[in-house]
């Protein structure tokens, strides 16, 4: 076994996508959960180098910052495009895949009431790009012949807002076939019908 460890909240929040990379890769892992009583301590929180969480652990490296675990878990496990050019757009994309996940989080922790419509109507104007993306590239994956952390972290994007709202992908045919395509992964699909999946929220506010 790896020695990887998660250190994190009760929650899929920044930690969705490489818990979802993380079982199709076939890696165990051990998740220690942090409660919100026991971070307002503040002991845990001085020892983490941004002052925040998911901390994560392999074999003794420790690294904060959930992208730049994924990259590590993409060159670690060879998610990370076949070759540098590859690994170079994989990044592109995969920063692409983040600016929508902070807008959406913006929206989510500091107003959900107010900016959630807008939020929805804007996404076509994200999506339109990934969209492109896929129906450019043919293999069903964003960069190249094999699946990279970029994939993972778009799935878990997307996989939200259809929770957020449902028909989001609906004038988005390759973005939908992309998302069933990754939830019938194997590993994948048994990830997330366990409870250790299902259990937790999609984020700390109870709002999705
Ligand atoms: N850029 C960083 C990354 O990508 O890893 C951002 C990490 C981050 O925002 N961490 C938040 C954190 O540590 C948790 S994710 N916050 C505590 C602090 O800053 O002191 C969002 C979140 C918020 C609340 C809960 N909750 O209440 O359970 C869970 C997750």
């Amino acid at each position: 076994m790896t020695g990887f460890t998660i250190t994190y909240f009760a929650v899929r929040g920044r930690c969705g996508a490489m818990r979802i990379m993380l079982s199709d890769q076939g890696q165990e892992w051990k998740e220690v959960v942090v409660t919100f009583d026991e971070w307002m301590k503040g002991d845990l929180k001085k020892t983490c180098v941004f002052g925040q969480l998911p901390k994560f652990e392999d074999n003794g490296l420790i690294l904060y910052q959930s992208n730049a675990i994924l990259r590590h878990l993409g060159r670690k496990l060879g998610a990370n495009g076949e070759t540098e050019r590859e690994a170079s757009l994989v990044d592109m994309v995969a920063e692409g895949v983040e600016e929508i996940r902070t807008k959406y989080l913006k929206m989510i922790y500091q107003e959900y009431e107010t900016g959630k419509d807008a939020h929805i109507k804007d996404l076509p104007n994200h999506f339109c790009k990934f969209e492109a993306i896929l129906v450019k590239n043919q293999s069903g994956f964003l960069v190249g012949n094999s699946i990279s952390y970029a994939d993972y972290s778009l799935f878990e994007v997307l996989l939200n807002h259809q929770v957020l709202s449902p028909t989001c992908l609906d004038s988005f045919p390759s973005l939908k076939k992309f998302v069933e395509m990754m939830s019938a992964r194997p590993k994948i699909k048994t990830f997330l019908q366990s409870d250790a999946y299902k259990k937790l929220p999609i984020n700390g506010n109870g709002k999705q």
